[in-house]
């Protein structure tokens, strides 16, 4: 018999016979830990002599890390929001009928407020079920950047935004994808969002809220926080730095200067990795 090694943790799971079952952990080295030993097959409850199991795709990673410092950004709202929608009222006028599937607006989940949109699969289409707006006025040209949080029943299906043009005549002509992924797991919410360029000839755009990944019947996806406006690609200025998690920061000259501004956060973790958040006013 083989010990565990100090700060050794198992993860475990009964297999049906003849069938590839997924087993997975998520665990944090303990202080004074240097290195991390996967243990792929371990055949617990003393099988018999001959009994076999077969490993495949055996991986380690680091999972999310311990926050360390966050910078706060700020810059001016030189792009106002084009349209927004929060689903807090019972006015849906801005959204067209759904595709393969049916949408209704929900308080058994949100994002923001108490209420969202509730888009179920009916299955009828491989290539994904969606929301889509009513169509938005846009100018050719103009670059144009829709975001929203998406939340999904399966964490195997991927979710996405995308942006649509349309010409006078309601002729569409071009779509934008956003990076498609599953959500982090049933039902947890995550952020999307999609770029897009209107070509000419577009007088108009639409929002959607995509399921992808051959959606089946009774797939559903959640979307709340939908929102358009003009690209910024301004980097803004840095007004706090090395804060620490969760914390509340004074932006003085924010509050007496009048102008409206945005900020966003960029958080360091303690292996130095970064990610930045969302613009947010
Ligand atoms: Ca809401």
């Amino acid at each position: 018999m083989t010990m565990p090694r100090p700060g050794s943790t198992t993860d475990r799971a009964a297999l049906t016979a003849g069938t590839w079952g997924l087993i997975e952990g998520t665990h944090t080295a303990p202080a004074g830990a240097a290195q991390a030993l996967l243990v792929a097959a371990n055949m617990t409850g003393t099988p018999p002599a001959g009994h076999q199991c077969y490993v495949d795709s055996a991986t380690i990673r680091i999972g999310i890390p311990e926050v360390a410092s966050v910078d706060l950004y700020r810059r001016p709202i030189t792009t106002p929001t084009i349209a927004a929608y929060d689903f807090e009222t019972a006015d849906m006028s801005g959204w067209g009928a759904p595709h393969a599937g049916v949408a209704v607006r929900t308080n058994s989940k949100s994002h923001q407020g108490s209420w969202s949109y509730q888009l179920t699969s009916d299955g009828t289409d491989a290539l994904g079920s969606h929301v889509e707006t009513v169509k938005i006025l846009c100018t050719p040209g103009a670059e144009y950047m829709v975001d929203e949080w998406i939340a999904g029943s399966s964490a195997a299906k991927d979710t996405f935004a995308q942006l649509r043009f349309y010409d006078a005549g309601g002729g569409f002509l071009q779509a934008n994808n956003g990076i498609g992924k599953p959500p982090p797991g049933p039902g947890a919410w995550e952020y999307r969002w999609a770029v897009g360029t209107a070509p000419a000839g577009a007088t108009h755009m639409t929002l959607l809220a995509v399921l992808d990944s051959f959606p089946t019947a009774g797939d559903t996806i959640w979307v709340d926080e939908v929102r358009v406006r003009l690209v910024n690609r301004a980097a803004g200025v840095r007004v706090a730095q090395g804060l620490p998690a969760n914390a509340v920061y004074d932006d003085w000259r924010g509050v007496i200067s009048g102008v409206p501004y945005e900020y966003r956060a960029e958080v360091r973790s303690v292996i130095g990795t970064t990610v930045g958040g969302v613009w947010t006013p």
